[in-house]
């Protein structure tokens, strides 16, 4: 789903397809509560007395996990993708540790912070005892929404980044996501499950708009921006990450290559490139954690140009 064309790169996104995107997605079930437990949890953790975990007003919202595309209304079939939530999951454990708070919008099902290698299983969750819902209960620290398909993901992170728009420079945006390129708009989706009996299947996908620059440049232009860039062919990796940096005017993307991408990460930003390696010395080690060491202290410096 990862096939953007260097062509359209370089393709302003057009307001009237961000429109559409949004006007003929399906309406978002429970906007909301979302809504609602965004601005407690926003009051909550940006008060004058700094957030509950410690950091100043510091909050990260965590896209991890890989957005489904349907083929059908009633949903029986659906395009996805490869991505585990690993990532995410794991980052949010090293945000917290550093005293953020953290929004985790995660795709159902995939890895769920503090037990990144087990499933997101409601039957799991009755038997942990130090899990991410008791620290959402207990601290108020951790806000997990989850999405399914594209059209819920969109939404949801547009809920959030307005929800975050007061919080400013002291906002991060970590899309660790794996975000679908291609969808079927619901106006031209088949309502029924599509039959076999009608012979091959041919099928139109229309292209999802680049929402990043609408984040960055409208929703959230004070927050700090960090996308991924993931490709299997390492000769178009740093090309492909150095075009999105200045396209999307982000803050830093974050390389990686589909089979290492456990092992090292390049952090690619205006000033520098800084290549992130596991700590292979230590059983058990991430690369998101000195990775996240790295944001930190990245978003740290952005922070002081606001208070000069
Ligand atoms: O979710 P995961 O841990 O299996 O993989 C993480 C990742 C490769 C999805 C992430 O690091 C990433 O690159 N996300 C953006 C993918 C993209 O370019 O669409």
């Amino acid at each position: 789903m990862d096939a953007i064309d260097d062509a359209n790169q370089l393709r302003e996104t057009p307001k009237n397809e961000v429109i559409s995107f949004f006007e003929s997605a399906p309406l978002l079930k429970d906007a909301a509560e979302i809504e609602k437990s965004l601005k407690e949890f926003v009051d909550r953790n940006t008060s004058s007395s700094g957030n509950l975990n410690g950091k100043a007003n510091r909050v990260v919202c965590i896209a991890s996990g890989g957005t489904t595309v349907p083929l059908e209304k009633q949903c029986v079939r659906y395009i996805d993708n490869f991505s585990s939530g690993h990532r995410g999951a794991a980052s949010t454990e090293y945000f917290l540790k550093a005293g953020y708070s953290v929004v985790f919008l995660y795709r159902r099902g995939s890895c769920q912070p503090f037990c990144s290698s087990l499933p997101d299983d409601p039957l799991l969750e009755c038997f942990s005892v130090a899990d991410d819902s008791s620290i959402e209960v207990a601290e108020g620290i951790l806000l997990k929404l989850p999405f399914t398909t594209i059209f819920e993901y969109l939404q949801i992170l547009q809920l959030i980044s307005v929800s975050l728009r007061d919080v400013g420079p002291s906002a991060i945006f970590f899309l660790a996501a794996a975000v679908s390129d291609f969808y079927i708009p619901w106006e031209s989706m088949a309502l029924h499950k599509i039959q076999s009996a009608s012979g091959p299947l041919d099928i139109r996908l229309a292209q999802v708009p680049k929402m990043l620059s609408v984040l960055r440049n409208e929703w959230a232009p004070m927050a700090f921006h960090i996308s991924f860039k993931l490709e299997t062919d390492t000769d178009i990796l740093l090309a492909k990450a150095t075009m999105a940096l200045k396209k999307y005017k982000m803050h830093m993307v974050i390389a990686n290559e589909l089979s290492t991408r456990k092992e090292e990460v390049i952090v690619v930003t205006e000033q520098e490139k800084v290549t992130v390696r596991r700590d292979c010395t230590r059983a058990g080690a991430e690369v998101e954690s000195p990775l996240v060491e790295l944001v930190v202290d990245r978003h740290s410096t952005y922070i002081k140009k606001f208070d000069a």
